[in-house]
């Protein structure tokens, strides 16, 4: 009989998978199938190949929570599983695309998964612009918390966020410091600072995501850095698209099956006119709707082989 075993997948790069199993080994690992799906942050069941080599994963066990997005060719894809928070991070350099920020944020409340705000870099300096954004971030009842991998400031207030027990995803642009921020964290952790590859069997492959711990049952996911996020369209809320605004103004709408895009008595649009709501994220919120409906179009029967 083979050998089963349970682990955590903490590193992806591509189809590679590292596992940690109970006794504390990490071992290689590969998806059996191509169905199968594995992603840092999962529980899995294991095979021991026949040769020893790699182990072989035969079961995902159900995912307590799951982020998801679109990827290029159009699909629904997991990025991390079984998070608790999800930490957006932004700097005032690269300059911050908050309608970036606001996809990952409707992506964790979609999925009940905390989310907050982390302003790396504040050794720069922020600009009013953005202390503005940041309070109707705060309005909206998205904590941030402004801190500075190279400093050190602010740090404590992040280590706050990762109490016991505690999974969370650094996830953001390119550049604004989530591995510097576990290295800050995890100095012995030899996180690489710039770009993540690895060397496997003679390419460079970029990482996915990798798992730290922090003792105390608390974990970190650093993952590579984008320059996009599209939350998959099925993993939306379909009421709210995870603003949490919306849930909280539309209550107020004439029709109950308001989109809030057009309608006439719409308190979540009237609240943005008006001022009451900040209207760059009732413009996101439009941005977002607009591409699901341009998702949903792609993937729909019509385009359907
Ligand atoms: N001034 C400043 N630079 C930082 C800070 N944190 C990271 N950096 C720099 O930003 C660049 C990108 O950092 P990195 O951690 O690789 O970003 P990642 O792509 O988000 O993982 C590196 O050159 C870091 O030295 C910070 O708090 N202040
Ligand atoms: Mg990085
Ligand atoms: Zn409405």
């Amino acid at each position: 009989m083979q050998q089963m075993l349970f682990g955590q997948v903490i590193a992806t790069f591509g189809r590679h998978l590292l596992v940690r199993t109970a006794d504390g080994s990490e071992l290689k690992a590969r998806p059996f199938g191509r169905a199968l799906t594995a992603v840092c942050g999962d529980e899995v069941r294991c095979q021991v190949g026949a040769h020893h080599e790699e182990l072989h994963v035969v079961e995902v066990l159900p995912r307590r929570t799951a982020l998801w997005r679109t990827n290029l060719r159009g699909k629904a894809e997991a990025v991390v599983a079984n998070l608790t928070r999800l930490l957006v991070v932004f700097a005032p350099l690269p300059a911050p695309d908050l309608f970036v920020v606001d996809r990952y944020l409707a992506a964790a409340d979609s999925a009940g998964i905390a989310a907050a705000l982390i302003v790396n870099k504040s050794d720069l300096g922020l600009a009013p612009s953005l202390t503005a954004e940041l309070t109707a971030y705060a309005a909206a009842g998205y904590g941030w918390h402004a801190c500075s991998a190279e400093s050190g400031a602010g740090l404590d207030s992040l280590r706050g966020l990762l109490g016991p027990g505690t999974l969370a995803a650094l996830v953001g642009q390119s550049g604004v410091g989530k591995s510097s921020l576990v290295l800050r964290l995890l100095p012995a952790s030899g996180v690489a600072i710039g770009a993540l590859v690895r060397e496997e069997e003679g390419r460079h492959t970029t990482t996915a995501a990798r798992r730290f711990e922090l003792g105390d049952g608390a974990a970190l996911i650093d993952s590579p850095g984008v320059r996009d996020f599209a939350p998959a369209v099925a993993a939306l809320d379909a009421r709210t698209l995870g603003f949490t605004e919306v849930e909280r103004l539309a209550p107020g709408c004439r029709f109950n099956d308001c989109s809030h895009m057009r309608e006439p008595g719409c308190a979540v649009r009237t609240a943005a006119e008006s001022g009451t709501w900040h209207a760059r994220r009732y413009e996101s919120y439009r941005r977002l709707r607009r591409l699901r409906e341009e998702l949903s179009a792609a993937r729909g029967p019509a385009r359907r082989r």
